[in-house]
């Protein structure tokens, strides 16, 4: 089945935007609002499981000591530092601290060379896709994508499939036609739920993990080493569409 549509996932994917984004955000906003807990970026990792800020939020105050006593105080305090979380991000963002990962650009622009349509699926929120994809691809970004789904869109958040079924959806196309790029198990339960393809680029916080149901995974999509299955080491160094359509059919087969 030829491919019809690429489906990026955002954080971690597209850039290693939760230890060099989002933690850091988080941080601040926690030193801004006089919060006195940090995260480290061992414990951020842990967190991770947890998708969507303002859950992870939420998640960890039941752990904290200093944390407000009611549910309501929580929530108040989670929903103002979430906020402020966010506005923190597209400022790291935009002072341009946090570059795309090597081989996405290329990727995308072979996708828009062939026709090849693309979507974003992801549990964060639309402001923080707006700053870094604004940053990288320009003002006219949303041009480059036939639909950009974000955890406002999808509020069961990964490893629920919604994202996905609402993906194929607004594409039109079915589960067999397109394929995702993600870089967490908690994607990749979700692409697997929806019965969407899935290729890992693994990034800095999953490492080791495992991808059960993943049609491939790899270090990056810069380097065509270091993948399972193996690529044939051709031009170019990089994955590119050939190899992504290689590894669907070797799935079908
Ligand atoms: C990753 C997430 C998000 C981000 C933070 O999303 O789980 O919650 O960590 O963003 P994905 P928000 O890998 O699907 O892109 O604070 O906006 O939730
Ligand atoms: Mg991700």
């Amino acid at each position: 089945m030829p491919l019809h549509a690429l489906i990026w996932d955002v954080d971690g994917t597209l850039a290693e935007t939760e230890r060099d984004g989002h933690l850091i955000a988080f941080n601040t906003a926690f030193e801004a609002q006089g919060v006195p807990w940090r995260w480290s970026v061992e414990r951020y990792g842990a967190l991770l499981a947890v998708t969507g800020g303002y859950e992870r939020l939420l998640h960890d105050m039941a752990t904290q000591p200093a944390a407000p006593k009611t549910l309501a105080e929580r929530e108040r305090l989670a929903l103002s530092l979430h906020l402020d979380k966010n506005q923190r991000y597209a400022q790291i963002v935009a002072e341009g601290r946090i570059p795309l990962r090597e081989g996405v650009r290329a990727l995308m622009d072979d996708c828009r060379a062939a026709g090849v349509a693309m979507a974003i699926a992801t549990t964060t929120s639309r402001s923080n896709v707006d700053a870094l994809l604004g940053a990288h691809l320009g003002a006219a970004w949303r041009d480059w994508f036939a639909c950009v789904l974000c955890g406002e869109d999808a509020p069961r958040k990964k490893p629920d499939p919604q994202v996905y079924a609402l993906a194929l959806e607004r594409l039109g196309l079915a589960a067999n036609e397109v394929l995702a790029i993600e870089d967490s198990p908690v994607g990749v339960r979700a692409c697997v739920a929806a019965g969407v393809p899935v290729v890992v680029t693994r990034s800095v916080y999953f490492e080791h993990a495992l991808f059960p149901g993943a049609c491939a995974v790899g270090p990056g999509l810069g380097n065509r080493q270091g993948w399972s299955p193996a690529l044939p080491s051709s031009l170019p160094l990089r994955v590119d569409l050939d190899a992504l359509q290689g590894w669907l059919s070797q799935r079908a087969g």
